[in-house]
């Protein structure tokens, strides 16, 4: 049978992320994932590495050090130019569009390239001293693409691994990446590439393949020089049980308390993303107006509630979309709204963990409906903190990762506006019995791939990535994918 990593966990774990969440700076985001990469650190007395979130105007480039229990915090600020040209530019206007399909909003700039790896190379500098020779690194996400690389060309053997949280298009859509060749030969220096999807790992591994780089060894496997790579799908999941208790002890939170009592006995709609153009909120909203046109018995019956904080304004899409859906909300409920009726609340503000536990469960419909998503945890958030013996419906998009889990979940293409709102009228409609199945069902899966057993499985994985291949039976050698029951 497979290796379990237990070699690994007497080896230092060491993550790289852009955000890093140092105890005791900022606004504390305590999200599932935080808190599993916290628990997975601190059994191995581990590392945290990354951006300090500050820009200042003469970085050092030695990291800042806080100890915090066996775990410790390494943070680097950024200069102002670093930060317009590797994070606000290359990794958010060219990076996050073309992951998302959206190629008629990249903006490609030869500095915001340069200032991308050289970003990464500074960092891979910064934490060399850090390192140890048996430490096993864990890179997140398409800030630090290069990072292995750059390592490596340092002379670091240590075993890395790289997870990428958001989607990986087919080859035609990645390659409108300037420095394709590169970025992709940046992913070629870890022993592990993960992804939401087998979908997405397809994808990737297509890609390396159509740029002769390398080659297959079979579905997973990809011989790069001397070098082999896993690619896999890691399905990141929430801590569903202690999620489910925030919803039902929300009970007793004031936000959930003066909701309930301001809808009546109005049906709720909820939907939760930040202010993303992935998140499909313009055809959302558009859906939902549809929806009331052509059910004219649910008007004053049911209110769509949007939280929407604020994300990365200082890039111009942002800017230009924030203006855009709030004259949108705005105009609808002047169309259709009452006197005494509100149909779309439209909030660009940051809800309570408790209380957003709260607004989902006593929301009728979650509508998770982004163009494009890595994952999405809202949508299992969602799921998780229904009440079982009356759940609501998820409307979830078939582009997001969750879909490739959530069977349970109306699946909708969130472009076609008419599908969306007859899957909302359906939504309301839908008799006890069957929301009960769909809600079970999904619940089956959150409770065993748990964001916990995501980390873990990622770590095994990575600890088997350089252990020679000792199996005779080629199954028991395979990355676990999304069908695999958490290790
Ligand atoms: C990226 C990928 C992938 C949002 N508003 C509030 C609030 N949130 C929390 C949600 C959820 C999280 O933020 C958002 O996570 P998502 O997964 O939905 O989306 P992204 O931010 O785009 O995350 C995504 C994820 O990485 C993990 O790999 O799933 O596909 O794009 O937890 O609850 N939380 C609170 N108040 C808010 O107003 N408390």
């Amino acid at each position: 049978s497979r290796r379990q990593a237990s070699s690994s966990s007497q080896q230092r774990l060491v993550v790289v992320s852009n955000r890093v969440p140092v105890p005791g700076v900022g606004a504390s985001k305590a999200g599932g994932l935080t808190v599993a990469l916290e628990g997975a650190l601190k059994r191995s007395g581990g590392l945290w590495f990354g951006w300090s979130g500050e820009t200042v105007e003469n970085p050092t480039d030695q990291a800042k050090v806080v100890q915090s229990g066996n775990i410790t915090f390494a943070v680097l600020d950024l200069s102002q130019r670093d930060y317009d040209e590797y994070y606000a530019g290359f990794a958010n206007r060219a990076l996050w569009p073309v992951c998302h399909y959206r190629l008629d909003l990249v903006q490609i700039e030869r500095q915001e390239l340069n200032g991308y790896f050289r970003v990464n190379r500074a960092f891979a500098a910064s934490l060399a001293p850090l390192l140890r020779p048996d430490d096993v690194i864990w890179v997140h996400d398409y800030h630090f693409i290069p990072l292995a690389a750059e390592l490596r060309r340092l002379g670091f053997k240590n075993r890395m691994g790289f997870f990428l949280h958001i989607p990986w298009p087919p080859s035609d859509v990645a390659s409108a990446l300037p420095a394709y060749q590169q970025l992709l030969h940046g992913f070629g220096a870890y022993d592990l590439v993960g992804f939401h999807t087998p979908q997405d790992a397809e994808n990737f591994q297509r890609c390396l393949v159509r740029e002769n780089i390398g080659s297959a060894i079979g579905t997973g496997e990809h011989q790069i020089n001397d070098h082999k790579v896993r690619i896999g799908a890691f399905p990141v999941g929430i801590d569903t049980e202690s999620f489910a208790r925030a919803a039902a002890s929300a009970e007793r939170n004031a936000l959930v308390h003066r909701t309930k009592a301001s809808l009546g006995d109005r049906d709720l709609i909820i939907g939760v993303d930040r202010l993303d153009y992935s998140k499909g909120l313009k055809q959302r909203i558009e859906a939902f107006s549809c929806f009331v046109r052509s059910n004219p018995d649910f008007r004053n019956r049911v209110t769509y509630i949007q939280i929407t904080p604020k994300s990365r304004s200082d890039v111009p899409e942002y800017q230009r979309m924030q203006r855009e859906i709030a004259e949108q909300a705005g105009w609808t409920n002047g169309s259709l709204g009452e006197v005494d009726w509100t149909p779309v609340r439209y909030v660009n503000r940051t809800v309570g963990h408790a209380a957003l536990a709260g607004l989902y469960r006593m929301s009728r419909i979650g509508l998770v409906t982004p163009l494009r998503d890595g994952m999405n945890l809202v949508a299992k958030e969602f799921v998780a903190a229904q009440q079982p013996d009356d759940p609501g419906v998820l409307i979830l998009s078939r582009f997001a990762g969750a879909a490739h889990e959530l069977d349970g979940a109306v699946l909708v293409n969130p472009y076609d506006t008419e599908a969306c709102a007859t899957a909302i009228a359906r939504a309301l409609r839908m008799p006890l019995e069957e929301r009960r199945e769909r809600w079970e069902s999904m619940m089956v899966r959150l409770r065993t791939n748990t964001v916990d057993a995501w980390c873990q499985n990622f770590l095994n994985s990575l600890g088997d990535a350089l252990e020679p291949q000792i199996s005779p039976d080629p199954e028991s050698n395979r990355v676990p994918n999304a069908d695999a029951a958490p290790a």
